[in-house]
């Protein structure tokens, strides 16, 4: 029977938003998610304009990889990474996004992270793009609503293409490139925020921007996609989706329809796009009814059958179920994604709801309709964490919640998915993307960091440390 490859590509996620800190070092621009205040599971986060005095913004520090890269990249290795996922932050590379020239002091950074990895054999997975639009593009343009940022976006990536085309082999475009299709996407994921001041969860909806937007995204990644297949024949390119996996609530043909409807809006749209080349034939009815018109410039169409992507990565964090009956609906409580809650799951703290079949379930699914390598990108459990007074931290609770899904991925192999690899996200602590908090906490390393900014950013080995890379030495056999 099948079981995970030899050279299965264990490791863990990050991204430089959450991550790295150092906001203006360097000739660093301000990137979106350093215009975002913190927030928590029940008060929303807020982006502003203009900086406020003595408001938090906790990616202006993050984690602070900038400075503990050399400690960070030893305790990967210690615990045996073969990959090691990670994002460039674009406004490092062109401070405001619209310079010709790229800043010597970003490259030299990212030129220092990929040694050192290389210095411990472990290959580095590089999301170009996750969470991290200049902001000067979000006050010029509205962030990809405009068509100018995809020449901002290539020009981009030619310049970390040419610069790192021996010390990277894996490259991703977009991060959960298909928040733009839902409201919450307009902050950090398009940008199209421009002016706007006030709760992520509060900016006006418009559909018509948002759309617009990500099929300029697409555009974009296409074209870099293509660029990469000509000139740099060793990369391999890949997507990333926000995997929401989700289920119909009853056997009611009305819940059954409503749920493909929403895993095709959800899930597969934008997967249809940028791994088989072509607006899935259901769009149409969607744009239409929705008063959406895409504006297509001539040779769009052939760029994006130009630009198909080599593996198919993504995140899954949880399930939800969907109902057509708006009384079930009315009393359905909050999660990050809407739907309705599963009675047969339970939910993290912030009423993630735990599915690790539903991983199973979701590889065979993506892998039957596409047949390219997947990968596992993001996976993982945001707790509250407790240090002891010895230093220690007892996540048996996380340990759980991976053992569970690395035997349902494992189960995926076996079922026949070609799985290159896993990486859980937040290996390390590092900031919320949704709340803003550092009390959800996803690593096998405690970082000393608090929500109120305070903390000496020491590093501390978790219980799941140990135990993680016991399964790395194992390939994924030894899970006890
Ligand atoms: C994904 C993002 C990550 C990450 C993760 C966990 O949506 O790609 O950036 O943060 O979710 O989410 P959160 O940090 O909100 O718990």
């Amino acid at each position: 029977m099948r079981t995970f490859r030899e050279d299965f590509l264990w490791g863990g996620a990050t991204a430089a938003n959450q991550y790295e800190g150092a906001w203006d070092a360097d000739g660093k621009g301000p990137s979106v998610s350093d215009m975002c205040t913190n927030g928590s599971h029940t008060v929303p986060k807020r982006i502003t304009p203009e900086f406020e005095e003595g408001t938090l913004y906790p990616s202006r520090e993050a984690t602070d990889f900038y400075h503990h890269y050399e400690e960070d990249i030893a305790l990967a290795a210690e615990m045996g990474f073969k990959v090691f996922r990670m994002s460039i932050n674009w406004s490092r590379i062109f401070p405001t996004g619209m310079e010709t020239e790229p800043n010597e002091a970003g490259l030299a950074f990212y030129d220092k992270v990929f040694d050192e990895l290389n210095k411990h054999k472990i290959e580095p997975l590089v999301t170009i793009s996750h969470y991290e639009i200049p902001y000067a593009l979000v006050d010029k343009y509205n962030g990809w609503y405009a068509r100018e940022v995809i020449d901002c976006f290539v020009r981009y990536c030619e310049a970390i293409f040419e610069r790192y085309q021996n010390k990277v082999k894996y490259w991703l475009t977009f991060n959960e490139i298909n928040s733009g299709t839902m409201p919450m996407g307009a902050v950090l994921s398009l940008g199209t925020v421009k002016g706007y001041s006030g709760p992520l969860n509060k900016v006006p909806d418009e559909k018509q921007i948002r759309f617009q937007a990500l099929h300029h995204q697409f555009v974009a990644s296409a074209k870099v996609v293509k660029l990469a297949h000509e000139k740099y024949p060793q990369f391999k390119m890949g997507n990333m989706d926000l995997f929401a996996t989700s289920y119909p609530n009853t056997c009611n043909p009305d819940d059954v329809l409503l749920n493909q409807q929403s895993m095709r809006n959800m899930n597969w749209f934008v997967g249809d796009v940028q791994v088989r080349g072509y607006y899935p034939s259901y769009s149409e009815r969607f744009f239409e009814e929705n008063d959406i018109v895409i504006k297509k410039e001539a040779g769009d169409d052939e760029l994006l059958k130009e630009g198909k992507v080599d593996f198919y990565t993504f995140s899954y964090y949880m399930s939800v179920c969907q109902s057509a009956d708006p009384e079930v609906n009315a009393k359905a409580g909050g999660n990050l994604i809407g739907g309705v809650s599963n009675p047969y799951l339970k939910a993290s703290d912030w009423g993630w709801q735990i599915d690790p079949k539903g991983l199973r379930y979701t590889l065979n699914e993506i892998y039957d309709r596409y047949q390219i390598p997947l990968m596992v990108v993001e996976n993982g459990l945001g707790a509250y964490d407790k240090l002891e007074e010895d230093g220690s931290i007892h996540d048996a609770y996380r340990i759980d919640y991976l053992r569970q899904h690395i035997e349902q991925m494992e189960e995926a192999v076996k079922d026949g998915v070609d799985l290159m690899g896993y990486t859980p996200w937040g290996w390390i602590d590092v900031v919320s993307a949704s709340t803003g908090e550092m009390a959800k906490r996803y690593g096998f390393v405690y970082v000393d960091k608090y929500d109120d900014g305070t903390g000496d950013l020491s590093r501390k080995k978790k219980d799941s440390f140990f135990w993680y890379k016991k399964v790395i030495e194992s390939n994924g056999k030894d899970l006890a």
